[in-house]
């Protein structure tokens, strides 16, 4: 089941009765190792650990730098991250040149920023002095002590900071010669404040010269050595430089890796990927992707013009955005232990009819079911449908005149997650003032699972739920696409039970190349009777050239679903009111 964040206003406030909205929507994912339950981590024969001793990752993201993408380094994003994605790190990468600290000091506020968001949000995180052009750290290493004596001054009695001092020296500069001795002035400067903080050190070659340090480490304790990988070019032979590290008992920490080639762009790679990640979880080595970016590069997790506080659906992550997340997911919530507990469904809202109540709710990440659950008083609820498939449910057993209470969770083989806000509704004899919200269901299933060919073949049903027959002609649904290539599309209907003279498609263009298709209904189509369907209706779209659709970016395109389940990335309308499903 997709989760889909963003609620449709203005269907929420459609609906004919109040509602409890609640105020945020944190979705409360399984909590990650978070730092109250870790405290000061440390360093113990080149394994990273928590307070107590026990072996400790951390995985997360990093921003991109500062001064281009700081706009998505907040709290509400860092929040989103944390219950959304699960991590438990994220890196503030301040780059020094490039219009960064050096010529920019203001980006420092962004940093601190970012750390009081951690703290705030019990998160760790990692101060990033992002060398890159500048190639020598020692250029600016005045600078760096200056800077890390503020940072550690200001927040060394917290554990939720790592300083990493050094992001990626390159350019002839080597660790014997450049980089061990400007750590050897750095670290002390941070030790004055901060001396039990762990403290990430740069390799040579753009961190790729572990081996360099683990030949020649630090004398201080609670250290470790940055590795970076970009999975379409660092392969095999860096794993073995980590292997190499690691057992001579020196600490490797995977500050940065993309998902990309090493340009940040090209790929993604995510086969390659897996297998870092597989090699990094199996050695406990911790993690941290590059970037939380919408930069229109393939090692950005988001798409362009994602909103920069969170809240982001799949639509909205690019594809290594989308992989991450997961990665993040199995990595520190899930792995052997089975799926994250799914968290609580959010968007509950009710419509009350005559008799009865419609419920919907916007599905849960990793949910296998939801059970419903009401009482006539606002708690001690009761579960009145276990384990129920879609993201909907009409409780045929409502008095007209009593007010209803209902929470809905959501449930995998890992257990019951939280339930949702509750909303309450009081059926009524002869209410119909909200139509048919919440009565009826759009379904789906991919008739064509390849994305990349020269068709579409969405197949949908309209279920209805209600008491009451609903009238084809006064419905028509919306399914979303992006036209990559702004040709002329064709429309052709294979099947439909509902006879295909009675179909009609629009394609309409909503804003550049995001369009949808519009499917409305001949009154010949007839009605869909109380808890009766519409029947199969099989479309197929096709380019007047025949040429190859991109389905992969496609909103209402899900490759996964191949039998016919509830889908709510297809939007239903009634007389011209939203009744079903989330807008992009
Ligand atoms: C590192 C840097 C990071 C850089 C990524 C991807 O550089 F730490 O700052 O990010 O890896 O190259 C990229 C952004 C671009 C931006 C560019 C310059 O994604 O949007 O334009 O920085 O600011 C590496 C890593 C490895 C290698 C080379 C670089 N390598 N590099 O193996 O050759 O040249 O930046």
């Amino acid at each position: 089941m997709k989760k889909t964040v963003s609620i449709c206003l203005a269907f929420v406030m459609a609906l004919s009765v109040a509602i409890a909205v609640a105020p945020e929507l944190t979705s409360e994912a399984a909590p990650a190792d978070l730092v109250s339950q870790n405290g000061q981590l440390q360093v113990v024969n080149g394994q990273l650990r928590n307070s107590s001793g026990q072996p400790f990752q951390l995985a997360g993201i990093s921003s991109h730098g500062l001064q281009w993408f700081g706009e998505f380094v907040n709290e509400d994003s860092m929040r989103w991250l944390r219950d959304d994605w699960g991590m438990n790190v994220f890196r503030a990468a301040m780059y020094t040149a490039e219009d960064g600290y050096i010529t920019n000091p203001s980006v420092k506020e962004k940093v601190k920023e970012a750390v009081e968001a951690a703290i705030a949000l019990d998160m760790y995180i990692v101060i990033d002095w992002h060398i890159l052009e500048d190639n020598n750290p020692n250029q600016y290493k005045e600078q760096a002590k200056d800077f890390f004596r503020e940072m550690s001054a200001l927040y060394g009695q917290y554990p939720n900071v790592i300083y990493e001092i050094a992001n990626e020296p390159n350019g002839g500069v080597t660790w014997n010669n450049d980089i061990k001795p400007y750590a050897q002035e750095v670290i002390p400067v941070i030790r004055a404040n901060d001396p039990d903080g762990i403290v990430i050190v740069g390799t040579g070659t753009w961190s790729q010269d572990v081996h360099h340090a683990a030949d020649n480490p630090l004398s201080f304790s609670d250290v470790m050595y940055a590795t970076h990988f970009y999975a379409g070019t660092h392969g095999q032979f860096l794993r073995d430089r980590i292997d190499y590290a690691l057992n001579k008992g020196v600490g490797v920490f995977v500050s940065e890796w993309g998902t990309s080639a090493a340009s940040g762009d090209g790929g993604v790679y995510l086969n390659e990927s897996q297998q870092w990640i597989d090699f990094m979880n199996s050695r406990n080595v911790s993690w941290i992707n590059w970037s939380l970016a919408d930069k229109n590069e393939s090692s950005a997790a988001l798409m362009p013009g994602a909103s920069p506080t969170g809240g982001w659906n799949q639509a909205q992550l690019s594809t290594s955005g989308q992989f991450v997340r997961e990665q993040i997911l199995n990595t520190l919530n899930g792995g052997s232990q089975g799926p994250v507990i799914p968290p609580a469904p959010s968007g509950l809202s009710t419509n009350a009819g005559d008799s009865h109540v419609s419920l919907i709710w916007s599905g849960a990440d990793g949910a296998d079911g939801y059970h419903v659950k009401r009482s006539t008083w606002p708690g001690g609820y009761t579960t009145i449908a276990a384990n129920v498939s879609g993201i909907s449910y009409t409780d045929h057993n409502a008095l007209n005149g009593t007010t209803y209470y209902y929470v809905v969770s959501a449930v995998n083989s890992s257990g019951e997650g939280p339930n949702s806000t509750q909303v309450s509704a009081t059926p009524q004899a002869g209410n119909n003032n909200g139509g048919t919200s919440g009565d009826l269901v759009v379904q789906y299933q991919a008739g064509d699972t390849s994305a990349t060919d020269n068709q579409m073949k969405p197949q949908l049903n309209i279920h209805n739920n209600g008491n009451s027959p609903v009238n084809l002609a006064d419905l028509s649904i919306r399914y979303y696409f992006t036209n990559d290539s702004g040709k002329a599309i064709n429309s052709f209907c294979d099947w439909a039970q509902i006879g295909c003279s009675n179909i009609t498609v629009n394609f309409v263009q909503v804003a550049g190349n995001q369009y949808y298709a519009e499917i409305s209904f001949a009154s010949g189509a007839g009605s869909i009777s109380a808890g009766a369907d519409s029947g199969q209706m099989q479309l197929r779209f096709h380019y007047s050239d025949w040429s190859n659709f991109n389905e992969s970016n496609d909103y209402s395109y899900n490759g996964g679903q191949t039998s016919f389940a509830d889908w709510d990335q297809v939007t239903l309308y009634e007389n011209g009111t939203q009744v079903w499903g989330n807008q992009p």
